[in-house]
C-alpha cells in the first residue's frame, strides 16, 4: 500500500528545502500570476469549504509552471479587522496575539494540503512594514484630486495653482456636491483654515460631515456593504443613521471608469452585473422648478423628462437643505415633527416599502415650467437625500412610487399615456403628439434646455466610501491636526505611524475611538487622527505587494509590478463583488493615474468558487419534553427539529445515543424512542457548512485518514468549481481507490516496482495521447472535475491492459501531478528522475496518434458485393448496423425484403442475409 503519511512528510520537507515554489525574479520568461483572495484568519480555523479555491488555484499554478511559465502564486493574511477586536474587548487578549495564533493555525492547516505558495512572499496586513505603504497610499489620495476633463487624477498643488489663477469657475472635476463657486481673489483672501476646508471638496481622501451607519453595539461606523437590512453584517446589531465628520475616499470620481472597464474583463457576468448595479449609472436630466417661496428654485432629477406633463406634485427628501425653509408658518410644526420622526431605514427600505408610505405637505407650491400649473411641494422619505438632487417630480401616471404616494395623500393623477398593443405614446400635449417615447424625451429636453431650465446629467448610485472607523485594530490614518486644527499628512519619512499598544479596546465614554485614550498619540506635539482605516484598506492593494514584498523604499518596484502586471486568474468568493473587488479596482486605477503602475485593472480574470455544503444531522424532540424520537417514526408536527453534531452519526444515519447524551448537559437525561431495529435515526439536510449547525468537516481529519492527495482530488472532483456542492464522505472512497490504482500500475502486491522499458502498444499510445489532449484542455479551462474523470478512465484502461511501461506511466504522472502532487512526485522519483516533476515540460499530444483510424468495409447482400462504406476502426456492431441500414444503396436492395440477420466481421466485412 502507498504510505501517504511518510510520502507527504518527505516531500513537504524537500520542496521547502529546495525552495521549489519560489517565483523567479522578473526576466524575459512568460509569467502567470495566480492569486487567491487572502483569508482573514478567524478563530475557528479552516473547514473543508475554505480550501476549495486554494486547491483550484494550486492546480492551475502547477499546470502553468509545467507549461514553462514563471508562476507567482502567493499567500498572505488579511489581519486587521473587527472579530479580533471584539474578542479583545471580551477577553482583554491583545488582537495582535489572537491574530497571530489564528494565522499560525491557518498556516499549519494549509501546509498539509501541499499548496505551492511561495513562502518568501507571505506577509500580514497588520505588519507595520506592510501598512507603511497602505498609509503612504492614503497620503497620495489626500494629495490628489480628479480632473473629469482629462479623466485622470492630478496633484492637489496643481489645483491650488488653478484656484490662485482663476478660481474654480469652469473647473470640471470630481467634487463635493454644492461646492461654492469662488474667484481667484476670494481664494487668496481665504484664511488657512478656509483654504483647507475648501480643498476638502476636491481631495480624493477628504474629511466631511456625512450621514453614516452608526452601530452603537460595535461602537463604530459601518460601510453600506457591512449593513444588511438595518443591522450590522457582523453580529446583527441595530444600525442607525448619524451625522459625523469622517474621513472619506472619493471613489465616485472613478465611477465612470469602474463601470466602463467592466466590459473588457474576463469575470463572471453575474459579478459584473453586481458591480454595475452597485455603481448604478443613470443618465438623466436635472430640471429647475421655481416656487412660490420668494425666489427659491428646486432642482429635481429625472430619467424620464418626457413624462413632465404628468407631474402633479414635487417631493423633496426630509434631509434636503430646503425642507425646513419651504415650510409655510402654518405647516412648520408638522414639517419639523415629520423631519424629526424619520426613523433610520436603509435606503432600500425607504424606496421600496409600499406599506409604509409617509410624507408631509410643506404648504408651498412650485410652478410647472411648461404649463404654469401650481404643484404642491411635499417632503417624504421615499426620496433619498444623496441621490440625484434629493428632489423629484411626482408623476403618478408613470412611476409606481409616485402612484403609491398620490394614493396615500389624495394627490391628483393626470393620464399621459396612450397605449396600443405595439406602442406607447404620450397624449396631453400638442408638442408630443405623434412622437414615440425616445423622441418625446429629446423634444422636452430641447425645450427646457432652451429656456435654461434643464441640463443632462449622469448620476451614480454609488456613494463615496467612508474610510474612518472608531476602532483600534486597524491601520492608523497618517494625519495630524496643527495648532489651527488643520489636518495635515505626516511626512513620508516618518511612516509608518505605528499602532500603539493599549489595554482598553472599548470606545471612550464620549464615543471617541480607543486611540483617543492614548496620551502619547501625537506627532511633533500635535494630536494625531484617532480613527483607523477600515478592514478593506489593506486588501485594496496587497496583490501589488506580492510582486516585491520586501521592498523598503517603495510599495513595490515598478520593474516588478510591470513584469507581474495584473493578476491572470483571481479566485475567491462572490461575496466580495461590491466590496473588495471594487475598492481594489479603484486603488489600482488611482496608482495607475499617478504613474506608479502601468496597468489600469488589477484582475484580468476572476473565478468565484462555489460553496461546499455540509450534510447536517437533525433529530426530533417532542415539544416541551425531553423525548427524542427516531426520524422514521415521526408522525405529527408537534416536534422540534434540532441540529446535532454530525460526528455522532453513522453512514446509515443512526445516531450514537451515548455520544449524544454526553455531548451537552441538556441531552444528558433525554428519553429516546427508537425504531423497530432499536435505532435512533436522524434526518440529513444539505445546507451551508457552519459551526452553529454542527456540520463542519475539518480538512485535518480527512487528510489524516486519506492523505492530502486524496483530499485535493476529492475537492476538485465534487463538481464544477463555480458551483456549490455538498460534501460527501462516501465519494471520497472513490478518489482513494483511484490513487491506489495508480500506485498499482507501479508496484505489485509485494511492493516490487514493476515498471518496464517495454515499448507501449499503439493502442496504449492512443489512450495516452487522447488523455493528454483532454486533460490539458480541461485543466486549462478549469474544468477540473472532468479532467479528473478523464484521468480515471485512462487509469482504468491502463489497468485492464496491464500497462507498466516507463513512457506511458511518466506521462500519466505529469498529467496527474497538479491534482495529486505528493504521490506523483514520489513515483516520479521512483522512475529514476532526479529533477522535480514540476520542472519537466508538460506533455504535448500528437494529433497523429489520436486520429481515429478508419476501415473500409465491403457490404454484401446474401454474399454478393453491393457497396463500400468507411467506418471508424473501433465501431461497435450495433453502430455499424445502424450506419449500414441507413445507407441509400443498401436501402434500395432492402426494399420489400425481410432482413434475417447481419454478419459483422470487425475490420473486414458486413454481410446482410435476406429472406
Ligand atoms: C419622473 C419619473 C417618471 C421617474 C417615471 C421615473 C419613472 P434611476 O433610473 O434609478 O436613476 N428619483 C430621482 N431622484 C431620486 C431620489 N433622490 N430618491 C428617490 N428617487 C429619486 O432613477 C431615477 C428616477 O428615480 C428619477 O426619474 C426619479 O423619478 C427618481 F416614469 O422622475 B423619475
Amino acid at each position: 500500500m502507498r504510505n501517504f503519511k511518510s510520502i507527504e512528510e518527505k516531500w513537504q520537507r524537500i520542496w521547502s528545502e529546495e525552495k521549489v515554489y519560489h517565483a523567479h525574479e522578473p526576466s524575459n520568461k512568460k509569467k502567470f500570476y495566480c492569486l487567491d483572495m487572502f483569508p482573514y484568519p478567524s478563530g475557528s480555523g479552516l473547514h473543508v469549504g475554505h480550501p476549495r479555491g486554494y486547491i483550484a488555484s494550486d492546480v492551475l499554478s502547477r499546470f502553468k509552471r509545467m507549461q514553462g511559465y514563471n508562476v507567482l502564486h502567493p499567500m498572505g493574511f488579511d489581519a486587521f479587522g473587527l472579530p479580533a477586536e471584539q474578542y479583545a474587548i471580551e477577553t482583554g487578549q491583545h488582537p495582535a496575539i489572537t491574530t497571530n495564533n489564528n494565522i499560525n493555525r491557518f498556516k499549519e492547516q494549509l501546509s498539509k494540503i501541499g499548496l505551492s505558495f511561495d513562502p518568501n512572499r507571505e506577509f500580514q496586513t497588520c505588519d507595520p512594514e506592510y501598512y507603511r505603504w497602505t498609509q503612504w497610499i492614503f497620503i497620495q489620495l489626500f494629495n490628489s484630486w480628479y480632473d473629469n476633463k482629462q479623466k485622470k487624477t492630478r496633484a492637489i498643488v496643481e489645483l491650488i495653482s488653478i484656484l490662485e489663477e482663476k478660481g474654480n469657475a469652469g473647473l470640471d472635476s470630481a467634487q463635493t456636491q454644492d461646492t461654492e463657486i469662488i474667484s481667484a481673489l476670494q481664494w487668496k483672501q481665504f484664511s488657512d483654515v478656509e483654504k483647507s476646508d475648501f480643498l476638502m471638496n476636491y481631495r480624493l481622501a477628504y474629511r466631511a460631515e456625512s450621514t453614516v451607519n452608526w452601530c452603537a453595539a460595535l461602537g463604530t461606523v459601518l460601510a453600506n456593504d457591512e449593513v444588511i437590512n438595518g443591522r450590522s453584517e457582523r453580529g446583527g446589531h441595530p444600525v442607525t443613521k448619524k451625522k459625523m465628520k469622517q474621513w472619506m475616499l472619493r471613489i465616485t470620481a472613478f465611477a465612470d471608469r469602474l463601470e466602463n472597464n467592466l466590459k473588457n474583463l474576463n469575470w463572471p457576468e453575474s459579478l459584473k452585473d453586481m458591480q454595475r448595479n452597485w455603481i448604478g449609472k443613470s443618465s438623466g436630466t436635472e430640471i429647475l422648478f421655481s416656487t412660490s417661496c420668494d425666489d427659491l428654485k428646486i432642482a429635481i432629477y429625472t430619467t424620464h423628462p418626457e413624462t413632465i406633463y404628468g407631474v402633479t406634485f414635487l417631493v423633496i427628501a426630509p434631509e434636503h437643505p430646503l425642507a425646513k425653509i419651504l415650510a409655510t408658518d402654518r405647516r412648520k410644526y408638522d414639517v419639523e415633527n415629520y423631519i424629526n420622526s424619520i426613523e433610520s431605514r436603509s435606503d432600500r427600505e425607504r424606496i421600496s416599502d409600499k406599506n409604509n408610505v409617509t410624507g408631509v405637505f410643506t404648504g408651498n407650491y412650485a410652478l410647472h415650467p411648461l404649463t404654469n400649473e401650481k404643484l404642491p411641494i411635499w417632503i417624504a422619505d421615499y426620496v433619498l437625500p444623496e441621490y440625484g438632487t434629493g428632489a423629484i417630480m411626482g408623476v403618478p401616471a408613470a412611476d409606481e412610487r409616485d402612484f403609491s404616494f398620490s394614493e396615500q395623500f389624495n394627490l391628483p393623477l393626470i393620464h399621459i399615456f396612450a397605449e396600443t398593443e405595439s406602442s406607447k405614446t404620450l397624449i396631453n400635449s400638442d408638442i408630443l403628439n405623434g412622437l414615440n417615447l425616445v423622441e418625446a424625451k429629446g423634444a422636452i429636453c430641447n425645450i427646457l434646455e432652451e429656456k435654461g431650465l434643464s441640463i443632462n446629467k449622469v448620476k451614480y448610485r454609488m456613494r463615496d466610501a467612508i474610510f474612518g472607523r472608531q476602532r483600534y485594530w486597524g491601520e492608523p490614518i497618517p494625519i495630524y491636526y496643527n495648532e489651527k486644527g488643520i489636518p495635515l499628512p505626516v511626512n513620508i519619512e516618518d511612516l509608518p505611524i505605528k499602532l500603539p499598544n493599549i489595554s482598553d479596546y472599548r470606545p471612550t465614554e464620549d464615543g471617541q475611538p480607543p486611540l483617543a485614550r492614548v496620551e502619547t498619540w501625537s506627532y511633533k506635539g500635535y494630536p494625531l487622527e484617532t480613527t483607523t482605516m477600515p478592514g478593506w484598506a489593506g486588501s485594496s492593494w496587497y496583490f501589488l505587494r506580492y510582486t516585491d514584498p520586501k521592498n523598503k523604499n517603495n510599495f513595490a518596484d515598478s520593474v516588478n509590478t510591470s513584469y507581474w502586471n495584473s493578476v491572470d486568474c483571481y479566485i475567491g468568493g462572490a461575496e466580495h463583488a461590491t466590496g473588495h473587488l471594487l475598492y481594489s479596482r479603484f486603488w489600482n486605477q488611482f496608482l495607475y493615474d499617478i504613474n506608479y503602475i502601468d496597468f489600469e485593472e488589477p484582475f484580468k480574470k476572476v473565478v468565484c468558487q462555489g460553496m461546499i455544503l455540509g450534510q447536517s444531522a437533525i433529530i426530533y424532540r417532542e415539544v416541551n419534553t425531553n423525548t427524542i424520537i427516531s426520524s422514521d417514526m415521526v408522525k405529527d408536527d408537534n416536534l422540534q427539529p434540532l441540529h446535532i453534531n454530525i460526528d455522532f452519526v453513522d453512514s446509515d444515519n443512526s445516531v450514537d445515543i451515548n455520544k449524544l447524551k454526553s455531548w451537552r448537559n441538556d441531552y444528558r437525561n433525554i428519553k429516546v424512542i427508537t425504531n423497530d431495529q432499536g435505532k435512533l435515526l436522524c434526518e440529513r439536510v444539505i445546507e451551508k457548512m457552519s459551526k452553529s449547525k454542527y456540520n463542519v468537516v475539518i480538512p485535518d481529519d480527512i487528510i489524516d485518514q486519506y492523505g492530502a492527495d486524496c483530499f485535493r482530488l476529492h475537492e476538485m472532483f465534487l463538481g464544477p468549481i463555480e458551483q456549490s456542492a455538498p460534501w460527501s464522505v462516501q465519494a471520497i472512497e472513490g478518489s482513494s481507490k483511484f490513487l491506489n490504482k495508480v500506485f498499482r500500475l507501479f508496484y505489485n502486491e509485494k511492493n516490487q516496482l514493476i515498471v518496464s522499458n517495454e515499448k507501449p502498444s499503439e493502442e496504449v499510445i492512443k489512450i495516452t495521447h487522447q488523455t493528454i489532449k483532454k486533460v490539458s484542455e480541461l485543466t486549462e479551462s478549469m474544468n477540473f472535475n472532468t479532467a479528473i474523470a478523464n484521468l480515471m478512465t485512462c487509469v482504468n484502461k491502463f489497468t485492464k491492459l496491464n500497462v507498466h511501461d516507463h513512457r506511458s506511466l511518466s506521462i500519466l504522472l505529469q498529467l496527474l501531478h497538479p491534482y495529486a502532487p505528493f504521490l506523483t512526485e514520489e513515483l516520479w522519483e521512483k522512475l529514476g528522475n532526479n529533477k522535480f516533476i514540476l520542472d519537466q515540460d508538460y506533455p504535448q499530444f500528437n494529433e497523429d496518434f489520436i486520429h481515429e483510424e478508419e476501415v473500409s468495409y465491403a457490404v454484401s447482400i446474401n454474399g454478393k458485393f453491393r457497396t463500400q462504406i468507411i467506418l471508424p476502426a473501433d465501431i461497435t456492431q450495433e453502430e455499424a448496423e445502424k450506419t449500414v441500414l441507413s445507407n441509400d444503396v443498401i436501402l434500395k436492395w432492402l426494399k420489400d425484403k425481410e432482413l434475417k440477420k447481419i454478419i459483422f466481421v470487425p475490420n473486414k466485412i458486413i454481410n446482410l442475409v435476406l429472406n
